[in-house]
């Protein structure tokens, strides 16, 4: 009696969960699967007879695992050659065409290669007996307890016919958005942070608490089938039949001309994934072809991983200096030794602060990684400290300015240190390049090189200076013709026809984007409405918040800025609105469309909406098709899932506080 029911409950649920897990597609209220699982518990715990390996509730052991047992694969489990460009992938083509020179007709595979570990999993008569590691390629470790937590991985393969031996190989991984949980939780409880999520899947699955191992949700997706059918593609069909969950990605390809169109789609279409991909595996499809190929000592020959540009690399730090901006704000930099990433030569990465420089502790001569994360400068994410040299010494934040020499101060709670003296060279050289920027004032011509140049020969004392700025006078300049510099001077000339809102956003007032500028003087249709304008009438303004009000108030207390306005005026810039200016267009978030899931980091709910409508783009509170971004915090909730489901873009709070810089600079 009960062990029917027993076996119709196993059955049922697994159903459930392969919906669930595998096909994304739920099919059981979760409730109902809770209460179908503890009947089965309950009848297992009565007649512990009735407990089939294959059973829903034996994902988790309880046991804690004291060490795992190696195992030698049968085949190895080897790592892919990689190659960097097509030219190594020709010349990979040309060297496995040349062991069979009669073969010509053949295809390709490509499937996008998954930043996570790789797992070779055994089945015996339908029904999962163990799994291992990758190991050294020869031997791996059998974490069996571990693997059957993954809920994508089926304990029993579905389909007749199947062989008594069938082994299934593929990628254990952490989705993004699971690492940034467990790393969350791991600095909670003051536990060292993984580096990415290939280590922090390496590192589970490697776990001797199959319960811990269970509470972080791998998935899998399976790639290889051993003793059954003739080709790659065929494989991938049957994987998925079997009950596997096979990365929807892949696609047959006829030549080395389509393998490369599919890398190239991928390299921007990977970025929306939920997951890391670092490349495309290329494989010969026909498993016969594949066989007569074979292996080198290390690789099979008939694959191959085209790797995207890596976006982390290692290098060391030459020197460690400190940038004032036009903010006064003091930022440390590391210089290092040039480095390849993601495309471009890097030999400077940001430290951001203090705070952040104690946390690293790099030093000069340390070895580090570093990572561009989207378009803004490369950071260094951590020391390799294994390699740090002798006799290094911490990093010292300067107490003076390195460019005025005046004490520098650290207003708390901010973690910024700054440099308050308004005359610093460096404030006014940054502000000089603020003021000639695209979206300020945008003087062609006048970029740093010349900025410095003007200051340095004390041509210019204040943004004002410029234009009173003579041919003869930048001609003299190093450098300089007599032709450079008449243009120069037109340009200045010419940027007294630009509106005021562009005069107000290159004035560089603290949260005074190019946006709020435009939404101040819509409201404030002159410089003097503005300057005399009371903290209250400001933070009226629909769109201006306490800070930016008290902030435009604080600016236009000071006399040098009164004095920078009043001369300003003379030399004839437009401080007041003449042609009705419009807010709509040209913003960065014009029209997207954006979802705020769980809880971020340091902005409050209603301050992400208010920066996001500020730039232009809308708030909503479900994810549909139409959502363009979910900004996802702690604690995401259902709309994350749905968001994936849709592959719909995820976002940082880091990430859209980059998007929106402009506005809240
Ligand atoms: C490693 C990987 C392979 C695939 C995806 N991701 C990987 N990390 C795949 O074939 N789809 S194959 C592989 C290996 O053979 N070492």
């Amino acid at each position: 009696m009960s062990a029917k029911r027993a076996a119709q409950l196993r059955q049922e649920l697994q159903r459930a969960g392969y919906a669930y897990y595998v096909l994304d597609n739920p099919i059981m209220e979760d409730a109902v699967y809770d209460k179908l699982y503890r009947e089965l518990q309950e009848l297992e715990s009565q007649e512990p007879e009735l407990i089939t390996p294959d059973s829903p509730t034996q994902r988790v052991g309880d046991k804690l695992l004291s060490q795992f047992v190696s195992v030698k694969h049968n085949i190895p489990l080897y790592s892919l050659e990689n190659a960097f460009n097509f030219e190594e992938l020709t010349k990979w083509q040309e060297r496995w065409q040349k062991i069979v020179p009669d073969v010509n007709n053949f295809n390709y595979v490509c499937e996008l290669k998954i930043d996570g570990s790789a797992l070779a999993l055994t089945y015996e008569n339908g029904i999962l007996v163990r799994g291992v590691t990758r190991g050294d390629g020869t031997t791996g470790e059998d974490i069996t307890p571990n693997i059957r937590t993954i809920r994508s991985i089926p304990l029993r393969l579905t389909g007749e016919n199947l062989p008594p031996v069938v082994e299934v190989r593929g990628e254990a991984f952490l989705p993004q958005a699971e690492f940034e949980r467990i790393n969350l939780e791991r600095e909670r409880a003051g536990d060292y942070l993984y580096a990415n999520p290939r280590n922090a899947a390496a590192g589970t699955l490697r776990g001797l608490d199959p319960q811990i191992v269970s509470q972080r949700r791998l998935q899998f997706f399976a790639y290889t089938l051993h003793s059954l059918g003739n080709s790659q593609w065929e494989s991938l069909n049957l994987l998925q039949e079997m009950g596997f969950l096979v990365n929807p990605n892949g696609k047959l390809c006829e030549s080395l001309a389509e393998v490369k169109v599919y890398f190239q789609e991928w390299d921007s279409k990977r970025k929306n994934l939920p997951y890391l991909t670092d490349g495309v595996v290329v494989k010969v499809n026909e498993l016969e072809l594949q066989e007569k190929l074979g292996f080198t000592h290390k690789f099979p020959k008939w694959a191959i991983a085209l790797k995207y540009p890596a976006e982390e690399a290692p290098t060391q730090v030459i020197d460690i200096i400190v940038n004032v901006g036009r903010t006064g704000a003091v930022t440390p930099m590391a210089i290092m030794k040039p480095v390849q990433l993601a495309g471009t030569t890097v030999q400077r990465a940001t430290l951001h602060n203090s705070d952040r420089v104690a946390e690293l502790d790099v030093r000069v001569g340390d070895t580090v990684v570093i990572r561009k994360a989207g378009e803004i400068i490369p950071e260094v994410v951590r020391v390799l400290l294994e390699l740090r040299r002798d006799h290094t010494q911490a990093f010292q934040m300067p107490t003076k300015c390195p460019e005025c020499g005046s004490i520098l101060v650290r207003p708390l709670p901010e973690a910024v240190t700054r440099c308050v003296n308004s005359s610093c060279p460096a404030i006014l050289r940054g502000s000089l390049i603020h003021w000639s920027s695209r979206d300020a004032l945008d003087i062609r011509g006048l970029g740093e090189k010349i900025a410095v140049l003007l200051i340095e020969n004390g041509l210019v004392e204040s943004i004002a200076d410029i234009y009173d700025l003579k041919i003869e006078q930048i001609a003299s300049l190093e450098r300089m013709g007599k032709k450079s510099a008449q243009k120069l001077v037109e340009a200045i000339a010419n940027s007294k026809k630009q509106p005021f809102s562009r005069v107000l956003y290159g004035l560089g007032i603290r949260y005074v984007g190019n946006v709020t500028a435009k939404l101040l003087t819509e409201h404030f249709p002159s410089l003097e409405q503005l300057t005399t304008a009371s903290v209250e009438s400001l933070v009226a303004v629909h769109g201006i918040g306490a800070e930016i009000a008290q902030s435009v108030w604080e600016w236009c207390q000071i006399s040098a800025n009164q004095t920078l306005v009043r001369r300003l005026q003379q030399a004839g810039l437009q401080l007041t609105v003449t042609a009705p200016e419009k807010s709509q267009q040209e913003q960065t978030l014009s029209g997207k469309i954006f979802v705020i899931t769980g809880t971020l980091p340091s902005l409050k709910r209603n301050e992400a909406t208010e920066l996001i409508e500020k730039a232009g783009g809308k708030v909503t509170g479900s994810v549909s098709k139409k959502t363009d971004y979910v900004v996802v915090g702690e604690d995401p909730g259902s709309k994350l899932e749905k968001a994936e489901k849709l592959g719909i873009g995820q976002l940082s709070e880091a990430q859209l506080l980059q998007m929106v810089a402009d506005e809240a600079e």
